[in-house]
């Protein structure tokens, strides 16, 4: 395993080529931990209430001149991020693996993640497009516009610590506004890391007004700061339903506009026709990829009864095999967890679907694989006799509750039986189950695939889920909309005065 003078180094390289000045990560009172050793990387300085007030003022001041920049200019500078991601995409992607524990293909991963939205954003920025509408009146004309919103908040979480930022920002820079970013507390390394790549972009671009992208490392009460802030439109949040629960209420009560993306308790259903070697390969990716830390992880299984004995020991022999280990260093499958906390959330869920009358194999801590300060697991596979207890919440780390099924009727009401409505799979070759599940008494997620698993969505559809997962939609589709104002305009270039709904209001 590797050496703490070797991950610290390693991060220290990467942050000096990508241009992030060492004052920002040292000396301060803010420590930022690699979950690949367990030790101490980074000591930041959190920005105190005052000085994130300060900053949020100054975005909305760049905001101003922003917004009257064209949209396809404003493009440009999206455009140049992506350039400059593609080229920073090898240091970008080993910071997220220091910092959020990803073996290096998702960390990779996470960085292209960030170059398509680029790609996606600078079309968009040609295609803002409004309606042209009719008009019941003669000699008018009614349409749509859309504005820019004003200052963007985003709040990101640990593990997807860049690729969540670039939906929004992205987006958000495109439609005229300006972004002030609350990263997670567990990753500001790479936060500060990304913002000195959108330095590059905008140093090249020339002219931008400054302070139109800002980050505010801190806790808690940086966050706060942005929520409550009477110059942020809009905060993008991503999280857990608890923090969702007190972000929303407090920005509906300055009628401030929120996209939630919060927990995901997603499921697949294994159908008798389903092509069990395809499913195997997608259930595993989906539940032991990124160590069970997406919000899109695969958490509970439905598998028909008679197809119930070919594939589920095959997957508990996938379980026990697969490679758990440090990603830095050796071409492991699964990672890391974040942190101790989530080690114990882990043995705390394992414990209760015992109690429920589960059989759990994996799950324990594996040993040889870091320091003691390091967290690795064998992701857990549990047969349930049926969905209870721990299966009917999110556990933010690898554990795969399997469940039989004889009859679709009743499966697809289990499969809705969560708070939350995050992502959804059917494996199936029938296409009347399969239509069922993606129809209107189907599955009641964000995301509902076929043949495909739960996690990996690409950015060209909108991505976000509803329930308690939060209503929300980032990324692609039409998403945009989202972070501009529309406005209806109806203009009159007759001589006459004609009232809509026939109304006459006749002053003589
Ligand atoms: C998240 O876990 O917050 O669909 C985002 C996926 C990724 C994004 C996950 N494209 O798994």
């Amino acid at each position: 395993m590797g050496g703490s003078v070797d991950v610290k180094r390693e991060a220290a390289g990467i942050l000096d080529r990508l241009g992030v000045p060492r004052d920002a990560w040292t000396g301060g009172a803010m420590a930022s931990f690699t979950p690949v050793t367990g030790e101490r990387i980074g000591a930041l300085h959190p920005v105190s209430a005052e000085a994130a007030a300060g900053r949020i003022e100054a975005a909305h001041r760049a905001f101003l001149d922003w917004r009257l920049v064209p949209a396809p200019r404003r493009g440009e500078l999206v455009r140049l991020l992506g350039e400059e991601l593609r080229a920073a995409k090898d240091d970008l992607g080993r910071m997220v693996s220091i910092e959020a524990g990803k073996i290096a293909s998702e960390g990779l991963g996470e960085v292209q993640e960030m170059i398509d939205i680029c790609d996606f954003a600078v079309g968009l920025s040609r295609q803002l497009y409004g309606l042209t509408i009719a008009t019941e009146r003669p000699g008018h004309r009614m349409m749509e516009t859309w504005h820019p919103l004003g200052v963007v908040g985003i709040i990101s979480a640990f593990n997807f610590p860049v690729a969540v930022w670039s939906w929004n920002a992205a987006l958000a820079l495109v439609c005229g506004n300006a972004v002030v970013w609350k990263p997670s507390e567990k990753t500001p390394l790479t936060a500060l890391a990304c913002q000195a790549v959108l330095e590059r972009a905008l140093a090249r671009f020339g002219g931008a007004p400054e302070n139109l992208s800002q980050v505010l490392i801190g806790d808690r009460a940086a966050g706060e700061a942005l929520v409550d802030h009477p110059r942020v439109a809009l905060v993008s949040a991503t999280g857990s339903t608890r923090m969702g629960r007190e972000v929303g209420p407090r920005l509906a009560k300055r009628f401030a506009r929120s996209i939630l993306e919060l927990g995901g308790n997603n499921a697949a259903i294994v159908c008798p026709s389903a092509d069990l070697d395809m499913a195997l390969r997608a259930i595993a990716f989906g539940a032991m990829g990124t160590a069970g830390q997406r919000c899109t992880t695969l958490r509970r299984l439905f598998v028909h009864d008679s197809v119930y004995e070919q594939l589920v020991p095959k997957l508990k022999a996938v379980y026990a095999g697969v490679s758990v280990g440090n990603p830095l260093e050796t071409p492991a499958l699964v990672g890391p967890l974040i942190d101790r906390a989530a080690f114990e959330g882990m043995q705390q869920a394992l414990r209760a679907a015992k109690a429920e009358g589960g059989a759990v194999a994996g799950g324990e801590r594996v040993a040889d694989a870091g320091r003691d300060t390091a967290y690795y697991v064998r992701p857990a596979i549990v047969e349930m006799p049926r969905q209870s207890g721990p299966v009917l919440e999110e556990t933010f780390a690898p554990i795969l509750y399997v469940m039989r099924y004889t009859d679709f009727d009743a499966v697809l009401a289990q499969h809705n039986a969560v708070s939350a409505g995050l992502s959804s799979s059917i494996f199936t070759l029938d296409i009347r189950e399969a239509e069922r599940f993606l129809s209107a008494e189907g599955s009641d997620c964000g995301i509902a695939n076929v043949n495909i698993g739960t996690s990996g969505a690409e950015i060209g559809g909108a991505f976000g889920g509803e329930k308690e997962t939060g209503g929300g939609r980032e990324s692609g589709s039409d998403a945009w909309r989202a972070y501009m104002r529309r406005a209806t305009n109806t203009v009159n270039y007759s001589n006459a005065l004609p009232l809509a709904q026939g109304v006459s209001f006749d002053v003589g």
